[in-house]
């Protein structure tokens, strides 16, 4: 399979973010993208191509214009306040204060448009938010000319993005936005699959009232794990969309055998479902040395997952999330593929 690859990302570099109290460097860093890529070269996965640049209106069919037009101007209005470092936010409109009015402070801006201080900036990032988007939306596209299935090596990640905040290293949803062109371009049903290990709270947002798009997400039990405030069981959807959200949460220490049991039940509702393609939100933090989950799966089961996805027998486009165990993140990933691939 191709996989679409953008220099870029490498901006978003240098940037930290807020843990246990304390403002560490952030987990999601180039080193991440890079080793993939080798890992695609080294085993000879397909070619590499660089995206083709697209209209942000394809981010705005799931995200707020606002939010989207927020974006670039972070980093330079940052500046112009004097400030350094890693823009990001220290105060949020929880329940009780104004979530209608935008302030015009920056540092507050980005409160408004965050759930976390999770989502940093850096001069680069903008650039390199928007190279991930052209990266999912070009290999989405040769999906829907008939390729099997495409990879795209995103970064950063946008799963934790919901219709108008950032959070958890994510900015655009990358694969929210692909399966909303999907549809757009002429597909009835599209099925996101989410196996990041951290619930994907963005894509669940901004699908929860629709039945077009099925999500399903397979994650850390919120009640011990981030994003903490979305992700039960319980949250099946709304209005039209309800039964077209499915949530599979795991407790602290889940290794393959559950975790694929799993995934499994959501691969045959993927395939009740009848979708004309299948998008995967690709985390690997399930890993179990990941600095920052509490997953157990070792490096042999990340075939193992693409091997059940290509059962279904969909077109289907890999979208890059997290992972954060950097030196077999690679091996991890590509294997995902690798699996798929050799089904
Ligand atoms: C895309 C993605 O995987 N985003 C994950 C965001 C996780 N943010 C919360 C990190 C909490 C880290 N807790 C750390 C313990 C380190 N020993
Ligand atoms: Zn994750």
């Amino acid at each position: 399979m191709k996989t679409v690859f953008s220099p870029l990302h490498a901006g978003h570099s240098g940037q930290v973010e807020l843990v246990a109290g304390a403002i560490v460097p952030g987990f999601e860093k180039p080193s991440r993208a890079e080793i993939i890529k080798a890992r695609v070269e080294a085993v000879k996965l397909g070619p590499i191509i660089e995206p083709q640049s697209h209209d942000l209106a394809a981010a705005k069919r799931v995200h707020d214009a606002a939010y989207i037009d927020f974006l670039p101007t972070v980093w330079p209005e940052w500046e112009a306040a004097g400030h350094g470092g890693s823009a990001m936010a220290f105060t949020w409109p929880t329940r009780g204060l104004r979530g209608d009015v935008e302030p015009k402070a920056i540092e507050a801006r980005i409160g408004y448009y965050s759930f976390d201080a999770g989502a940093t900036f850096v001069k680069g990032t903008w650039d390199a938010i928007k190279s991930s988007f052209d990266v999912a939306l070009t290999a989405a596209r040769l999906v829907k000319e008939g390729q099997n299935a495409a990879f795209a090596l995103c970064r950063p990640p946008g799963h934790h993005a919901g219709a108008a905040f950032m959070g958890g290293y994510c900015f655009i949803n990358n694969a929210a936005v692909a399966a909303q062109w999907f549809r757009d371009q002429g597909a009835a049903r599209v099925a996101i699959l989410d196996v990041d290990y951290h619930h994907g709270n963005g894509t669940q947002e901004i699908f929860y009232s629709r039945p077009d798009v099925q999500v399903l997400n397979l994650h850390g039990d919120p009640r011990t794990e981030y994003p903490f405030f979305l992700g039960h069981a319980d949250e099946k959807g709304a209005g039209a969309g309800e039964g077209f959200n499915h949530n599979y949460p795991m407790p602290f220490g889940t290794g393959f055998e559950a975790w694929s049991r799993s995934l499994d039940d959501a691969c045959g509702k993927v395939v009740a479902y009848a979708p004309d393609v299948l998008v995967v939100s690709l985390g690997v933090d399930t890993f179990e040395k990941d600095p920052i989950s509490h997953f157990k799966l070792v490096s042999e089961d990340y075939p193992k997952i693409g091997r059940r996805i290509a059962k279904i027998g969909l077109p289907t486009l890999f979208v890059m999330e997290g992972g954060y165990a950097v030196e077999e993140i690679g091996i991890n990933a590509v294997g995902v593929l690798t699996g798929f691939e050799g089904a």
